[in-house]
């Protein structure tokens, strides 16, 4: 076994700009890890593909993504930060492991339910095999812990079932990874529809806050937010809209909800929502500036890229080498 210490394994799509909802239920966790684990961040861009992308626009958020990493506290030289199509073992694995997955198992997906109704008119196979494809991300890394928002614990469940299932027949293949999804901040809301989780990939760029918005596009956004017709500020069923601000404000203050509500006490949604919006972008704008240095400097990008991409293929080609021989694929040394 490669590892001397647990691993902790989690990636995201550059599929559009990173939003809150990114930040806070993965990203913002991922540094948690850093300094007792060895720690895995990948771009996931052949993940991306499952849904039409602008090239120029993969290609640039490919490296806005990596840059992000590091603007929220991901030291390269702590985190192994790299780019999935860098590392060909996640494609040979992931071809494997669909050979161990089954159809009905794929289907139950509510990621793929949701996105073939929202891509009609491109149900193709990758966007069915995409959690087969994830497993192999994990999987290759004999990862411990995934750090993730709470929509991709369906995925992590099944990359267990599935490692199970290699492990009954091929013993001592991969390690059993464990979800590990935050309290709060989990699943963050839309703002336009506070009933819908908030995505990168959503047209309207009003119900996201995204993570490189400034002060003022922030404050604006949080301002419009969609609320109820009740004026106090309490966490309750039925208020979603206010609930989803509060988990909000409590990622990004650390209060508690009661907390929150004593201190709102006899004041409106107007002065609560302003507050929310200054809080985040405040807390934002040492990521923006900071990512804003980093982009200037694609070398540097380039680099953390190359050296990422280096260390992950060694432990990925060990599995996969590991996997193959198991299987009985022929191994000629080269
Ligand atoms: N709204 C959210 N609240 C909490 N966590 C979230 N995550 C995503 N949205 C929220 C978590 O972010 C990580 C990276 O997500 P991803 O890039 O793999 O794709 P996704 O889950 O499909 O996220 P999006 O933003 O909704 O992307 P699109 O629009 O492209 O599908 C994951 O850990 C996820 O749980």
């Amino acid at each position: 076994m490669f590892k001397d210490k647990l691993v902790s394994y989690s990636g995201v799509q550059p599929s559009g700009n990173l939003t809150i909802g990114n930040y806070l239920g993965a990203i913002k966790n991922f540094s948690a890890y850093s300094d007792k684990y060895m720690c895995f961040y990948c771009v996931v861009d052949e993940h991306a593909i499952t849904v039409r992308q602008v090239p120029a626009d993969l290609r640039r958020r490919t490296y806005e993504t990596l840059a992000l990493y590091i603007a929220c506290g991901l030291d390269p030289e702590k985190n192994t930060l790299y780019v999935q199509s860098h590392v060909h073992e996640h494609a040979e694995l992931a071809w494997i492991l669909n050979c161990f997955t089954g159809f009905g198992e794929l289907s139950r997906m509510t990621q793929f339910k949701d996105k073939s109704a929202k891509h009609a008119d491109n149900v193709n196979a990758g966007l069915f095999t995409y959690p087969t494809l994830m497993a192999s991300d994990i999987l290759l890394y004999q990862t411990d812990v995934v750090p993730i928002g709470v929509d991709q614990k369906q995925h992590v469940e099944l990359t267990r079932n599935i490692a199970e299932r290699f492990n009954q027949l091929y013993p001592d293949t991969f390690t059993m990874p464990e979800p590990i999804i935050a309290k709060s901040g989990k699943k963050i809301m839309s703002l336009a529809d506070p009933t819908k989780k908030m995505s990168k990939s959503d047209e309207n760029t009003n119900a996201v806050v995204y993570i490189l918005d400034d002060k003022d596009t922030v404050i604006r956004k949080f301002k419009r937010a969609v609320t109820d017709s009740d004026t106090c500020v309490r966490f309750a069923d039925g208020k979603d809209g206010i609930n989803n601000l509060m988990t909000i404000y409590s990622c990004f203050t650390g209060k508690e909800f009661d907390e929150i509500e004593r201190e709102f006490e006899g004041k409106g949604y107007g002065d609560f929502k302003l507050a929310v919006g200054e809080t985040c972008a405040d807390a934002l704008a040492p990521v923006r500036a900071k990512f804003d240095e980093l982009l200037k400097d694609k070398a540097y990008l380039e680099e953390v890229m190359k050296n990422g991409a280096e260390t992950a293929s060694y432990v990925a080609r060990r599995t996969l080498s590991k996997v193959q021989k198991k299987l009985g694929f022929v191994q000629i040394g080269r």
